[in-house]
């Protein structure tokens, strides 16, 4: 998820969460939440494992236990809301994941979004926000971190949560060397309208190679601003932040853009830049949707 700052409302998932099997079915469990919306039956029971129980017939799909009220609240849908309720917990009915699906497009398709740990074909397990809701789901997103500073141990400090999150560009390497993959950037503005921008093949290099960009096939609302100001693809660029220049351009588009990304000399696109409302060549811009003015929420995720 490459959210900005807004974005971190995706990072609270700090509540317990874990999985068990009862009945041959397997159950998702989440505490200090509960779900909303129109429940299918109210009942009075003495534990969560009861209100799974009672969820394994094929009419419930998720539950809320409430410890307090004892009572077992069951759902139809899968994916309702939720929202914090201490004593609280959700239970939800998953498939099998073992082992971790590789991305995101692995889960079942009535998973719910939110964080789930990935393991890659030989790299690195990675804790990812899959996005379940858009455009028929299955997209990953390797979580919201800024690429601004190219120091490992500097990116360690300042992106890395006590429960391990991303690695930026390493892990987006890892998942997208597994088979071809499309990347989806959707952007919102801070009047709450949307766009979106496809690119049908989206390959990123290893650090070796400075993160080295290959992007084809545009379609969508946004406009391609994958490309410089003369209109040239961002294709063959490396990837470039405050700290490491590998662009074109005779002074550093990191700095004169606010943030790190792939640029020739430089792009229409700035994704990392600055959380701004500001009409700013530093602020987050998707130059052909809404020119230089800044954006409220982006998000970058790839799905094959
Ligand atoms: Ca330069």
């Amino acid at each position: 998820m490459f959210y900005l700052k807004t974005a971190s409302v995706c990072i609270f998932f700090t509540q317990f969460t874990a999985s068990f099997s009862l009945k041959s079915q397997m159950f998702h469990k989440e505490t200090e939440t509960r779900l909303v919306g129109a429940s299918m039956k109210t009942i009075t029971v003495s534990s969560g494992i009861e209100c799974a129980m009672i969820c394994t017939n094929d009419n419930c799909c998720s539950s809320t236990h409430d410890t307090n009220l004892e009572q077992c609240s069951l759902f139809l849908e899968c994916c309702p809301d939720k929202e914090f309720s201490k004593g609280s917990q959700t239970i939800k009915k998953i498939s099998g994941l073992n082992p971790p699906p590789k991305d995101c497009s692995e889960l079942p398709a009535e998973s719910c979004s939110g964080v789930y740990v990935m393991q890659p074909e030989n790299g690195p397990s990675m804790t990812v926000f899959c996005e379940m809701g858009i455009d028929n789901g299955g997209w990953t997103d390797d979580y919201p971190y800024f690429r601004r500073v190219w120091n490992a141990e500097l990116f360690k400090t300042i992106h890395l949560p006590p429960k391990g999150r991303g690695r930026g560009n390493d892990n987006l390497h890892f998942i997208l060397r597994q088979r071809s993959y499309q990347v989806r950037f959707d952007l919102e503005d801070f009047t709450g309208d949307t766009a979106y921008a496809v690119y049908s093949t989206m390959y990123v290099g290893d650090e070796s190679d400075n993160y080295k960009l290959n992007l084809k096939g545009y379609y969508g609302t946004a406009g391609n601003s994958m490309v410089t100001a003369g209109k040239i693809s961002l294709t063959g660029t490396m990837f470039s932040t405050r700290d490491r220049d590998n662009d074109l351009n005779e002074r550093s588009c990191a700095i004169i853009k606010g943030g790190g990304w792939w640029y020739r000399s430089c792009s229409l696109a700035n994704i990392n830049g600055l959380y701004s409302e500001k009409d700013s060549n530093r602020a987050v811009h998707w130059k052909l949707w809404r020119g230089n003015t800044g954006l409220k929420k982006t998000m970058m995720m790839i799905k094959p």
